[in-house]
C-alpha cells in the first residue's frame, strides 16, 4: 500500500480535448512512474516519456506522455508526476480509478498550491495570485496577477517591514536603559518615521478597490429616460441582441448585464428601466432597480433622446453622478429635430451618438476607456493591488503604528511603543502567510479549482 499523502487531480478541464492533463504530487511519485510505465529504472527528472500505462490488472490504458519531478524542483515542492493522456473522459476516468486504486487519495481544491505555501515555494499572495491567474477576465487583472505571482506583494511587505524594524532597534536601544529619557530629537526620528511608514501603508490598503474592479469588472450602468435609445447601446457596444429594444417606451423593465473588455479592462455593462413619472407596478419595481444599482456603479452612460427636451431625473440618481464618472450621449443625432443638449449635466464629457447608424460608438468607447485611465485613479508604478484579505492585515499594522506614534508622542516608555512595533511586524507578517490559523487558510484555498 501506499503513503496515504499522494494526492492525484485532473488539472485540465473535464471533457474532450487533443491531450488531458493528470497530476501527482507526493512520496510515491517515483516508484508509481516505473510501475505505470512498467520499466525498471528510475525516470530522469524533467524529461518527457512517452510510453504505454500499465493499469493494476496489466490492461494498457492509453499512450501518454510522464514528467517526474523530483522533490525540491517541482511545483508543490514535493515529488511530482505529471501525466498526459489523450482527452477522452472516459481514459481520464480510468487512470484516475486506477490511481486511487493504487492508493493515491484525491486532491482537494487548491491542494497543489497549498502544499507548494506549505513547502515555501511560494508566500501566501502568491498563492493567491495563482488562483487571481486563472479566474481573472481581463487583461489589466492578468498583468497585476502575473506581478504578484513574481512576488511584488511579497517584497513590498518585506521592504516595510524592514523600515519598522529599524525603527524599532531605535527604540530597543532605549528599554536597555529604562532611566534613560529618549531625547527630544531622537523622538522625531522614530516618530516622522512611523508617519511615513503609516502613509505607505494605507496607501496600499487603497488599492484595494482595484481588485473587485479588476476580479469582477467596472460596473457600467446605462440610464436615462424610456425609449432614448438605452437597449440599442448595450447591443452596440457588445455586438448583441442581448436587450429587446422596441419603440414602446418601458420596453426594459428588470436590468440586462452583459461583459465587454475596453482598454484591457473587464467592464459588467448593465441596460437598466427607463426612468419617468408613472408606468405600470411591474415598471416602477424596474425603476426602484435602477436607483438600487447606481448605488454599487462606478460609471454611467446617460442616454438622452437629442431629439426631445432635455429628462429630468431622479435626486437619487443624480447624486451619484460627477464629471469623472459620467458621459452624456446625445443619441437620435440622425433625427432631423436633434439638437445639441449643453445644459444637461454640464460638467460632464458629451458625446453625440446614433445608435441606428453606429455614428459615435468608437468615441463612446474612448470616452469609457478615459474615465477608467483617470476617474478611477489606477494604482500607483508598482503596480500592486491588494485584496481584501490584505487590506484587513494591512489595516491592522497602520492601527498599531498609529498607537505606537500617539504613544511616542505622549512619551511613554519605550517598552509600550515597542510592543505596537511587534504587533505591527506581526500583522505585516500575515499578509505573506506567516499565519498560525488552519480555518484561514481553509478557506482560502477552498476558492481555487480542484487541479491547481
Ligand atoms: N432614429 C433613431 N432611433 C433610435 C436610435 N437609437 C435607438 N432608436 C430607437 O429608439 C427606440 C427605443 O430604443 P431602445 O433601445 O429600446 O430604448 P430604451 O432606452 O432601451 O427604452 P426603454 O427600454 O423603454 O427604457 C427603438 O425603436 C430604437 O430603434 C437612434 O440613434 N436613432
Ligand atoms: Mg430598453
Amino acid at each position: 500500500m501506499l503513503e496515504p499523502d499522494t494526492i492525484v487531480a485532473l488539472s485540465t478541464p473535464s471533457g474532450e480535448s487533443a491531450v488531458a492533463l493528470i497530476r501527482l504530487s507526493g512520496p510515491s511519485c517515483a516508484r508509481l512512474s516505473e510501475q505505470l510505465m512498467d520499466r525498471s529504472e528510475a525516470l530522469r527528472p524533467r524529461y518527457a516519456y512517452y510510453a504505454s500505462y500499465h493499469a493494476i490488472d496489466g490492461e494498457i490504458l492509453d499512450d501518454c506522455l510522464f514528467t517526474y519531478f523530483v522533490a525540491g524542483k517541482s511545483y508543490t515542492g514535493d515529488a511530482m508526476l505529471e501525466i498526459a493522456p489523450h482527452g477522452n473522459p472516459l481514459i481520464v476516468q480510468k487512470i484516475l480509478t486506477d490511481l486511487l486504486a493504487r492508493g493515491c487519495r484525491s486532491a482537494q481544491p487548491g491542494e497543489f498550491t497549498r502544499q507548494a505555501f506549505l513547502n515555501g515555494k511560494l508566500d501566501l499572495s502568491q498563492a493567491e495570485a495563482v488562483a487571481d491567474l486563472i479566474h481573472t477576465r481581463s487583461e489589466r487583472g492578468l498583468e497585476v496577477a502575473r506581478r504578484q505571482l513574481h512576488g511584488a506583494v511579497g517584497r513590498k511587505i518585506s521592504l516595510l517591514t524592514e523600515q519598522l524594524l529599524a525603527v524599532q532597534a531605535r527604540l530597543e536601544a532605549y528599554i536597555d536603559f529604562p532611566e534613560e529619557d529618549l531625547p527630544t530629537e531622537e523622538e522625531a526620528g522614530p516618530a516622522a518615521d512611523l508617519v511615513v511608514l503609516i502613509h505607505q501603508i494605507n496607501e496600499m490598503v487603497e488599492t484595494r478597490r482595484y481588485s473587485a474592479l479588476l476580479h469582477e469588472g467596472i460596473r457600467v450602468l446605462i440610464v436615462g429616460k424610456p425609449n432614448a435609445g438605452k437597449s440599442s447601446l448595450l447591443n452596440a457596444l457588445t455586438g448583441t441582441d442581448r436587450s429587446i429594444v422596441s419603440d414602446l417606451p418601458g420596453t426594459t423593465r428588470d436590468y440586462v448585464s452583459d461583459r465587454l473588455e475596453i482598454n484591457g479592462w473587464c467592464l459588467e455593462i448593465l441596460d437598466t428601466a427607463g426612468l419617468r413619472e408613472g408606468g405600470d407596478d411591474i415598471e416602477q419595481i424596474g425603476m426602484a432597480r435602477t436607483l438600487e444599482l447606481a448605488e454599487s456603479a462606478d460609471l454611467f452612460l446617460l442616454v438622452v433622446d437629442a431629439a426631445a427636451p432635455s429628462p429630468a431625473l431622479p435626486e437619487d440618481l443624480l447624486s451619484h453622478m460627477r464629471a469623472d464618472n459620467t458621459l452624456v450621449l446625445e443619441n437620435k443625432s440622425d433625427l432631423p429635430a436633434a439638437v445639441p443638449h449643453p445644459a444637461c449635466l454640464p460638467d460632464c464629457p458629451h458625446i453625440s451618438t446614433s445608435f441606428s447608424d453606429g455614428s459615435g460608438l468608437a468615441d463612446v468607447r474612448q470616452g469609457v476607456g478615459s474615465l477608467i485611465e483617470s476617474g478611477l485613479s489606477l494604482p500607483g508604478a508598482d503596480g500592486i493591488v491588494v485584496n481584501a484579505r490584505h487590506a484587513a492585515a494591512l489595516e491592522k499594522a497602520a492601527a498599531s503604528l498609529e498607537t505606537a506614534r500617539k504613544r511616542l508622542s505622549e512619551g511613554e516608555y519605550a517598552e509600550f511603543v515597542a510592543a505596537e512595533l511587534r504587533e505591527a511586524v506581526h500583522s505585516l507578517g500575515e499578509v505573506v502567510g506567516k499565519i498560525d490559523n488552519e480555518r484561514m487558510l481553509d478557506s482560502l484555498f477552498q476558492q481555487f479549482c480542484i487541479g491547481k
